[in-house]
């Protein structure tokens, strides 16, 4: 059930919101308060026209609440004043907010209520919940007036599969997205690259994705090549695609501001956002000065999309869009500072860049943004937490629409996942930051956002060889696994800390890929029924209450758990099982509970719940490099589990048609069944070994299917 209140009557109308048929709107008292019988009720409502403020005051129930994305702090958010205000906020210290992204939605529960709200308003909003001790909520926003939508539902994931038909379902990504990534703020040259790529094979490490960072572009440029480091990028490009590798390349807003720079002469007077006296806006970022395109236009969405679409016939398959905060540095004089300072910097200064880059983004802050109009005449602040999102929607309308979209944002709003991905943007090589991702990720989904990564191994600072393996480690049950870290910084590739450790990771990334044919297809599953890749435990196990207290462990697909280490010298840690499971590490069945568990360097405690199935393979060297030997691991304590395999082609959008196979397999009193729900796709895997855990020990059973 979804109520619609209304308070005021919003300048802008809203983009996140594309289904609205089963909404019931209800009916204010004349003071224009809400109550909604057995959930809440409106206090005041406080109109400030000088400041623009529009105040809701409302009287809830405290309980635990759920969502917001991966704005940092404590997984339940209860307790805290949040500001929803996209930014380029590069420290994720325990404090640090607003950040890059705009989720206003979150999930309220405590033992007799459950319901989600989301708060619609794509400009400046605050929402304290209870901060100030009190039972209350506040919502502020600098505008006329929002709406706000309240789901009722009977689980959490009802609640999420509402919010979701109010906001789009999930695009699919591409199965090669689920590949291990290779990322570096920069790879310098056509060399570098090819270098980094061949290493992988050579050292047989699975990889599937390399990044350009901004160093592919001439002078930072959008839409052109360095020819002088990249003289050679078509064949680059070639010869990555050869060797089974996807290339991805980062994609900024701002155009550089110079005479005959195509992308600048063609966007000038017509596509760019205004300046209160009606020119083109400058600001200042990587290329100097810059205007930003208007993406909220759909005819300056169209002309990006061809930009991307030309990128994309040349050979780069996937496009990660940063810097749509917008973040603006400030002045082309602070950018040229700024260069010099990195030029003249040593490597382990990399620190340094980062206290400086903080500077100048602190005068970026202070860039007027109520000076900027877009074309339709609406002022940016109203607006400004849309602007990520219509970035990426660009990228999107550009692709062929047959094929899968691999594009993520850093910046971004409720709704995002009708056009792509998202990451956390700038984290650090702190152990706390793994502890923090955990939260983050799953926060992620619960704003309805299936595929989200972070940085694996930290962005900025040093890493060191113990934290990178247990980043890794966590890395490699999080949707999109990334390794990517900041100029400067020190190098986080695998191979980077000597054989010890190489060795550890590769098995890391190995592990990943034998768990693909697990993670697809609990990723289009959930594609298909609104379900998260990654949750919080009670997600899957809500009348378990304990779960909601369990911040520091999640779940990959339904039937895995996944405890991360996220301490330095750590060789064992608790872990809390909701039902009975298989330690996946050890092989044996563990109760109910809580369980101190083992976890030298080389292992990351997870389990399979029982009663579940878990289909995996031989690891390769890219998703598509070739078939390889299946298994289904069951986990069958009681001789009974149940579970799903699904496959289509990976690539195209054909799963919307039906065109894939999706087998339901059940074990029951020692016999094993593969029920075909659909077969519309090329029957890929013929032979299935089954590795049955029970009581009585392991039974193995192959079948040819
Ligand atoms: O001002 O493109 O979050 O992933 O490597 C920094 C350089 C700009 C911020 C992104 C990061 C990327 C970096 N960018």
């Amino acid at each position: 059930m979804i109520y619609k209140l209304k308070y005021g009557i919003p300048d802008v109308g809203s983009e996140a919101i594309i289904n609205e048929k089963k909404v019931i709107n209800l009916s204010p008292n004349e003071k224009g308060l809400y109550k909604v019988e057995g959930l809440f009720e409106d206090l005041q409502i406080i109109k400030n026209d000088e400041s623009e403020e529009l105040i809701v005051i409302r009287k809830v129930l405290e309980g635990k609440v759920f969502g917001f994305g991966d704005k940092v702090g404590p997984f339940n958010r209860w307790g805290k004043k949040y500001i929803f205000w996209n930014t380029d906020n590069y420290t994720h210290h325990p404090g640090a907010d607003p950040l890059y992204k705009s989720f206003p939605f979150n999930i309220f529960i405590n033992d007799n209520q459950k319901y989600g709200i989301f708060t619609d308003y794509p400009g400046y909003l605050e929402i304290d919940l209870g901060s100030e001790g009190k039972s209350e909520i506040v919502f502020k926003i600098r505008g006329s007036g929002f709406n706000q939508y309240v789901i009722v539902g009977n689980s959490v994931r009802d609640i999420l599969s509402q919010y979701l038909y109010l906001t789009g379902k999930n695009i699919a990504f591409p199965k090669w997205a689920f590949g291990y990534q290779q990322s570096r703020w920069s790879y310098f040259s056509d060399k570098e690259v090819l270098e980094v790529a061949k290493k992988f094979r050579e050292k047989k490490i699975p990889c599937d994705v390399i990044y350009l960072d901004i160093d592919y572009m001439d002078d930072y440029k959008i839409f052109t090549w360095n020819e002088r480091n990249f003289s050679n990028y078509k064949n680059m490009l070639r010869e990555l695609h050869n060797n089974g590798f996807k290339i991805s390349a980062i994609l900024d807003p701002g155009v550089k501001v110079e005479k005959g720079y195509k992308i600048f002469e063609e966007g000038k007077d017509k596509y760019f956002l205004k300046d209160i006296d009606g020119k083109d806006f400058e600001g200042a970022v990587w290329p100097g000065r810059v205007r930003f395109p208007d993406f909220r236009d759909r005819k300056v969405r169209k002309w990006w999309g061809q930009k991307v679409k030309q990128l994309r016939e040349e050979g780069i398959d996937g496009f990660w869009n940063d810097m749509n905060e917008l973040s603006i540095f400030a002045t082309e004089k602070d950018i040229e500072e700024m260069k010099s300072i990195i030029k003249k910097m040593k490597l382990e200064d990399g620190i340094n860049i980062a206290i400086k880059a903080g500077m100048i983004g602190e005068i970026g802050r202070r860039v007027k943004v109520e000076n900027i109009i877009h074309l339709d005449g609406i002022k940016h602040y109203k607006i400004k937490n849309i602007y990520g999102f219509n970035m990426i929607r660009a990228s999107y309308e550009g692709f062929e629409k047959k094929e899968r979209k691999m594009i993520i944002t850093r910046s971004a709003y409720s709704g995002v996942q009708r056009y792509g991905g998202v990451w956390t943007g700038d984290n650090h090589s702190w152990w706390e930051h793994i502890q923090l991702e955990i939260s983050r990720i799953m926060s992620l989904g619960l704003v309805g956002v299936f595929y989200n990564g972070c940085d694996v191994g930290g962005f900025g600072g040093d890493v060191n060889a113990e934290l990178l393996v247990r980043f890794m480690q966590f890395g490699s049950f999080i949707p999109m696994f990334r390794n990517h870290s900041a100029i400067g910084t020190r190098r986080q590739e695998p191979w980077c800390f000597g054989e010890k450790y190489e060795k550890i990771m590769k098995k890391t990334i190995e592990y990943r890929y034998m768990l693909l044919p697990y993670i697809y297809s609990e990723y289009m599953i959930g594609v298909f029924k609104n379900i998260p890749l990654v949750t919080p435990l009670f997600f899957h196990f809500e009348k378990d209450k304990m779960t909601f207290d369990v911040d520091d462990q999640f779940m990959l697909g339904r039937s895995v758990i996944v405890a991360p280490i996220y301490k330095p010298g750590q060789r064992s840690r608790l872990v809390y099982l909701p039902k009975r499971s298989l330690d996946l590490n050890k092989r044996v069945f563990l109760n109910k509970g809580w369980h101190e568990v083992e976890a030298p360097l080389e292992v990351i405690p997870h389990f399979l719940v029982d009663g579940r199935i878990l289909p995996i393979q031989e690891p390769m060297n890219y998703v598509d490099e070739r078939e390889s030997d299946f298994t289904v691991i069951v986990s069958a304590y009681n001789n009974k589990a149940i579970g799903y395999y699904y496959e289509d082609d990976g690539k195209t959008e054909n799963y919307k048609k039906g065109m894939y196979n999706l087998y339901k397999i059940t074990y029951d009193k020692g016999k094993i069944e593969v029920l075909k729900i659909r077969e519309n796709y090329i029957h890929m895997k013929k032979v299935w070994n089954f590795r049955i855990y029970t009581k009585e020990g392991l039974k193995e059973i192959s079948l040819k299917i």
